[in-house]
């Protein structure tokens, strides 16, 4: 069972976490309120669509994306995860900031997607005083400065080394094991070949003890074998997600819930029916 705060999962099949980013670029330009509605309204449309947990951010994670003041990103996601209380999902708040991370946890939110794996100061003790499930993922460099030559040994075992000692330190302030996922992190710091590694390899994370979360949904990696512009990448995210599933990821961050359900009801169908 994975618990997140007072959901639980038993991940007999994949989720499906759709993206819901409350960023100048995503929504609306008519101001905070009109952005605040508009994701609102998205995040309802995804738990239509089948989206099991929904990830709302207020700050952009792209590489080379501006940082947001702690403020701005309050006042971006609070009013949307509180204008979705009482939904039948969890709500999880994409953030690396502690004072954020409390303060959707206190509003509703139920587990805290760190891209920062909970090393910044005061983050492992703001998710180990809640119930709330979290995602360690593993970086390289910061998104302003990940994509300059990104360099590894040997991508799958340092991955794989750093994303142990955050589990480890995430037990250690009482975070237990059923409460926490992790995430190779594609395309932060990472090159193609990084990538392509990490997603032929995703299997080999399961033997950190805890489910795996993939991220592929409409990024460059996707861009640079497609020749696809950002909008395009559609068909080249759901078979992304498809493949780090069949690879053992429990939990797939996607931005085409209503495409990616359908595939993974095919896949279902097929694991299940199997001889
Ligand atoms: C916020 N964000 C952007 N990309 C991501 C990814 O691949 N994984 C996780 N956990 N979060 C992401």
């Amino acid at each position: 069972m994975w618990q997140c705060g007072k959901f639980q999962f038993d991940l007999a099949r994949p989720l499906v976490m759709g993206i819901v980013n409350i960023t100048p670029d995503s929504f609306s330009d008519g101001g905070q309120h009109a952005s605040t509605a508009a994701a609102i309204a998205h995040a309802h449309q995804l738990i239509g669509d089948g989206a099991d947990i929904l990830d709302i951010g207020g700050e952009s994670t792209r590489p080379g994306a501006a940082p947001v003041s702690e403020q701005q990103e309050l006042e971006r996601v609070l009013p949307v995860i509180a204008g979705l209380r009482g939904i039948a999902v969890p709500i999880s708040i994409d953030t690396w900031k502690p004072q954020v991370m409390r303060a959707a946890l206190a509003a509703g939110a139920s587990m805290v997607n760190d891209v920062n794996a909970l090393q910044a100061e005061g983050a492992l003790q703001a998710v180990a005083d809640t119930d709330a499930a979290v995602c360690l993922m593993h970086k390289q460099g910061t998104p302003q400065t990940m994509q300059q030559g990104p360099e590894y040994q040997d991508v799958i075992t340092e991955v794989s080394l750093f994303l142990g000692e955050r589990i480890a330190a995430a037990e250690a302030v009482g975070i237990i094991r059923q409460r926490i996922v992790i995430d190779p992190g594609f395309g932060f710091g990472k090159t193609l070949a990084h990538n392509l590694d990490l997603l032929r390899e995703l299997a080999a994370f399961r033997a950190l003890g805890v489910p795996v979360l993939a991220g592929l949904s409409r990024k460059s990696m996707l861009g640079a074998i497609t020749g696809r512009e950002v909008g395009e990448r559609v068909a080249a995210s759901v078979a992304a997600a498809m493949l780090a599933v069949q690879r053992g990821a429990a939990i797939v961050r996607v931005h085409d819930v209503r495409e990616t359900v359908d595939a993974l009801k095919i896949l279902n169908v097929m694991n299940e029916s199997e001889r």
